[in-house]
């Protein structure tokens, strides 16, 4: 093997040594508990085995020795007394209650493998689906998992599986790879490389990179690029905190984006400011993205998005008129019904202005992914794909991940068709709590299942509601593993430094289990050689990565130049006309728009004025926190300090008119259902809109369904939302723009 083939950086020190006393092992932070990226961490332990405390390690790229404070925290999450530590089971009649046996793994593998063999015996592998939250470094086992098994239904539970998914395949679909930033992130020697150059702009979209470090994307780095003079434009309805520091801060009404960004788009075109080589060579269906932007000049875009014309136009200009731009998108794209083309129109931004695939530009990650777009594809057969629920509808789920649609799934669940689904695999996702609209619908939709299964490293309300066995997963300092690619082209191993209780690896249990039921697709002996397989092409085992990570791919710019993009080797991108498309021929095909359009939210103040009088707020939900992930870390002593109740931010003038107080408990509520917050009034925001916390839950709050589920059932805001109305593509669905109003929480109501 031509070693080394990644390039590495030097680290002073073994992966593993001592200092002062303590043991310190290198290594990267993943899940549990939950975050998108690993950090590169040291972990300190003392003689008995004990995390003392975890630090930034500085020689790791990625990071630079920073860290928040939820890795800051990670022992109190280790040792927390709330930790499910064995296995249990329950009667499925005592579904709810808090009547749990303790059992061991084998009576618990036992147990699953046969009701499991029973369901497949009886109605086929595809009734069992299986089920994730955001995933994190998991995913791909439970995509192993699920195919191994032989079931199709892989699945996000979340409407119009509204996070990630749909600007990954939005833009599989159009430019046939996914696009991120380039903050040097794929250069060991990061901004040091002689051939980055730092961004001219940044446009942050619906996305506020410092808090929530997302999808391969460390916040820092924004600060990074800035001080070296990157300048911002961000399109936000809050002032966050890089708004106030931007050029331009487009306070945008929730769920117009698609508006914004026509509107920009038609600055751009008719002031001939695009890049006109670029276009001309390397896009398709120019003219007719021009006409669908001609219809949102600036004052029609002003008069949708409440964002004044002069700071449209002139936010459009100086991001054309730069050399390199970046699109820094996030959830809000994804979280509007209509998010592909919402995703297609921001995406044209870049691709009309050429920033493309050149330093400071955008570009596509290189993978080290044997486990792209899910572990195992290759185990998926053709029969079962005729059984994924949705793919027949929704002809994008094609793209990204094999998924299937979690709407369709809540039909099924309802109606028994196209066939009735008997199990569940539920692992890493909390959904009653943080992901699913209408979570009392849910809970009685699931509840038709004879068999489910919960893997998690706390009882939440969703295995409280719904679990007949829960198995209980093991934090990052407990466990092997790796992560490669998303995002930051590296391989990393997470290093297992202690063990509580028989918490065991979501890697193991997959593993074990997977043998059991196809010992073909798990022929690995144990996790570090399963892991060693995955990072083959890395020239290293994992042994070996444990010692060296991080290692990094290769990259150079201008891929699309040498026919490096394209599965064929021909020069442009992995699309059907080899160029971007502005037009989208898959689109077509698919039976939805070619070009990108602007749909009002399904409730909006122009889409249903009536409703607006009586609901009178404009509601965005879910902009992240530094102190928690969704519905995590509300058992953390030092985090939930920071965080103590779910809120609700309201402009103080808005307060005001309605007698409300600062630190006053009200509810929100519309004709869905209503729920608990605390007022934080705060200038951010503008007086028409509210946005609130989401994922909230009380642990200490009793648990049982009679008692409310550790208070679930009241502060849950997708009680608000409009239940399962994805996008006609599929993707997308309302869960940051909806209508509400808001009054005192008394004792009378
Ligand atoms: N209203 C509204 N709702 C939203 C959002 C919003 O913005 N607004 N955001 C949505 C988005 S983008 C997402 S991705 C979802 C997130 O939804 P989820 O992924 O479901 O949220 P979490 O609470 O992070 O995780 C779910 C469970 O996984 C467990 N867990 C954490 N780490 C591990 C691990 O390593 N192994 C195992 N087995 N379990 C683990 C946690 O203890 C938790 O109980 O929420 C969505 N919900
Ligand atoms: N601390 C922490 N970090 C996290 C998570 C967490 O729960 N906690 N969750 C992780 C997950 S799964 C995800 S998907 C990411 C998401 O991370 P982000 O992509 O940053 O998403 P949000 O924080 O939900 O929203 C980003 C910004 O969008 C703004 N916004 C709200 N509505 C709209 C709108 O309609 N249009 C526009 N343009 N902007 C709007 C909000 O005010 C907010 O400032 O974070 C990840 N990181
Ligand atoms: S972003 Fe924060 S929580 Fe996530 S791995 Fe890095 S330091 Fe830990
Ligand atoms: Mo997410």
């Amino acid at each position: 093997m031509d070693k080394p083939k990644y390039h590495l950086v030097p680290h002073e020190k073994p992966y593993r040594y001592d200092e002062n006393g303590l043991h310190v092992t290198r290594g990267s932070a993943w899940s549990g508990p939950g975050c998108h990226i690993g950090c590169g961490v040291l972990l300190y332990t003392d003689d008995e085995g004990k995390l003392v405390k975890v630090e930034g390690d500085p020689e790791n790229p990625y990071n630079q020795g920073r860290l928040c404070n939820r890795c800051l925290a990670l022992p109190e999450v280790v040792y927390n007394p709330s930790r499910i530590l064995k296995p249990m089971k329950r009667n499925p009649e005592d579904r709810g209650k808090d009547a749990w046996t303790e059992i061991s793994w084998d009576e618990a593998y036992d147990l699953i493998y046969e009701k499991f063999t029973e369901i497949k015996e009886k109605y086929g592998p595809w009734a069992i689906p299986f089920v994730q939250g955001t995933g994190r470094d998991i995913a791909a086992w439970i995509t192993r998992l699920a195919w191994s098994f032989g079931s199709p239904n892989y699945m996000f539970n979340m409407s119009g599986m509204a996070c990630y998914l749909p600007r990954v395949a939005g833009c599989a679909a159009t430019t046939g790879n996914f696009w991120v930033g380039d903050f040097a992130q794929q250069f060991p020697d990061r901004y040091d490389n002689p051939n980055w150059e730092c961004p001219d702009y940044i446009m942050v979209w619906g996305n506020n990179p410092l808090i929530a470090n997302s999808d391969g994307f460390y916040g820092h780095w924004m600060v990074d690029v800035m001080k070296r003079g990157a300048k911002l434009i961000v399109v936000d309805p809050r002032l966050t905190w890089l708004a106030y520091k931007a050029e331009y801060w487009l306070q945008i009404r929730p769920g117009t984006d698609a508006a914004l960004a026509l509107g920009m788009l038609n600055v751009i075109i008719s002031e001939d400011l695009y890049d006109h080589e670029f276009v001309e060579r390397w896009c398709y269906g120019f003219d007719e993205l021009a006409a669908a932007a001609a219809e949102y000049p600036l004052d029609r875009a002003s008069e949708i998005t409440w964002i004044a014309s002069d700071i449209i136009r002139d936010a459009a200009r100086a991001w054309a008129n730069a050399n390199s731009g970046i699109m820094q998108w996030g959830l809000a794209v994804d979280t509007t019904k209509e998010s592909l083309p919402a995703a297609q129109a921001i995406g044209a931004l870049w691709q009309i202005c050429g920033y493309c695939d050149k330093p400071g530009c955008m570009i596509v990650p290189p993978e080290i992914l044997a486990y792209s777009g899910g572990f195992g594809g290759e185990l998926v057969t053709d029969e079962m794909n005729e059984h994924r629920i949705g793919l027949d509808k929704y002809a994008l789920l094609r793209f990204g991940f094999q998924v299937a649609s979690s709407d369709e799934v809540m039909k099924t669940l309802e109606t028994g068709q196209p066939y009735k689904l008997h199990g569940a695999w539920l692992q890493t996702t909390n959904f009653l709590t943080c992901t699913a609209p209408d979570p009392e619908r849910s809970i009685k939709a699931w509840r038709t299942l004879d068999f489910i299964v919960v893997v998690d490293m706390f009882m939440t309300p969703t295995a409280m509601a719904l679990a007949d066995v829960f198995l209980p997963a093991c934090t990052y300092a407990e466990r092997d593993g790796i992560r490669v690619g998303d995002g930051a082209q590296r391989g990393e191993t997470i290093n297992k430094v202690c063990q509580v209780g028989e918490a065991k690896s979501d890697m193991q249990i997959n593993l074990e289990l997977g043998k059991r039921f196809n010992p073909e697709a798990w022929p690995w002996a144990d996790v570090d050689e399963m892991f060693s397989y995955v990072i083959e092409c890395t020239g290293y085992t994992f042994e070996e990565l444990q010692e060296v990570a991080p290692a990094y791919i290769p990259f150079e710019y201008k891929r699309y130049e040498k026919g490096m993009l394209r599965s064929d080797g021909q020069v442009g991108f992995n699309t059907t006309t080899g160029r971007l498309e502005l037009w989208s021929t898959f689109y077509n095909k698919a039976g939805l728009s070619p070009v990108p359009y602007f749909e009002e939210p399904t409730e909006s103040p122009v889409s249903t004025p009536d409703l607006y009088e009586k609901y009178p707020f404009v509601l965005t939900t879910g902009a992240r926190n530094w102190f928690m992930f969704h519905s995590e870390h509300r058992q953390v002593p030092h985090l939930r300090a920071k965080r103590p109740w779910p809120i609700v931010q309201m402009n103080p003038k808005a307060a005001d008119k309605l007698g409300i107080k600062n630190g006053e408990w009200v509810w929100l509520e519309n004709d869905r259902g209503r729920c608990k917050r605390v007022v934080e009034t705060t200038n951010i925001i503008d007086e028409r809109v509210l946005m609130s916390d989401h994922g909230w839950w009380f642990p200490e709050a009793p648990g049982e369904e009679k008692d409310g589920l550790f208070g679930m059932l009241d502060l849950n805001v997708n009680k608000l939302l409009n239940s399962y109305l994805p996008g006609k593509s599929g993707f997308g669905a309302n869960y940051k723009s909806m209508l509400c109003k808001v009054y005192k929480v008394q004792e009378e109501n």
